[in-house]
């Protein structure tokens, strides 16, 4: 076989591999939870990927990690929600604190959420920082970090179902709907 014919099948072989992944990948994808986290660091940003799913012992909705470190400078997180679309017409639905002051919900930017769905939100005091997920949804917004410490995250919806109503259950137990962010 030629170089180039040599080239050419192997090619054509890489090829049809990366077609069967991106078909495995395209079937797997809506029910597949993601990976629980992801931090990594490129340049000068760092990446922190929650979940939201449903805690298989208390059925509670719970993001997922509750608790991670990043280092001082960019973090790009996303958020992929997937509890119920939930309305929430006491919302605080405007962004704050983010990098521009928009979140990104399924590739569309929004500076105020709709309140027709609004799940869960992520929302750092010390920051300001108060961004809104949907249920359904991947949310992805940039934080720039410039200080060092443990900070305490919440989710200020209503989102409890357990004893104690609405603010209940997950929204009263560490580990769910609240957590730690630790800069470097
Ligand atoms: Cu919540």
């Amino acid at each position: 076989m030629k170089d180039q014919d040599y080239f050419n099948a192997v090619a054509g072989v890489l090829a049809i591999a990366v077609v069967v992944s991106a078909g495995v990948l395209l079937v797997t994808f809506p029910s597949a939870a993601g990976p629980a986290t992801t931090t990594s660091t490129s340049g000068q940003t760092s990446y922190v990927n929650l979940t939201v799913s449903f805690n298989t012992t208390t059925g509670w909705p719970q993001y997922s990690p509750t608790s991670f470190d990043v280092p001082q400078g960019k973090v790009a997180f996303t958020i992929t929600d997937h509890d119920a679309v939930a309305e929430w017409t006491g919302c605080p639905c405007a962004v704050k604190g983010t990098v521009n002051g928009v979140e990104t919900i399924n590739g569309t930017p929004y500076s105020t959420v709709p309140i027709s769905n609004v799940a869960h939100t992520f929302s750092i005091p010390a920051f300001g920082l108060n961004v809104l997920s949907p249920g359904q949804s991947v949310v992805s917004f940039t934080v720039d970090v410039t200080n060092a410490g443990t900070f305490s995250w919440f989710c200020m919806s209503p989102c409890g179902t357990g004893p104690g109503g609405f603010t209940g259950g997950p929204m009263s137990t560490p580990g769910y709907m609240s957590g730690t962010m630790t800069v470097s």
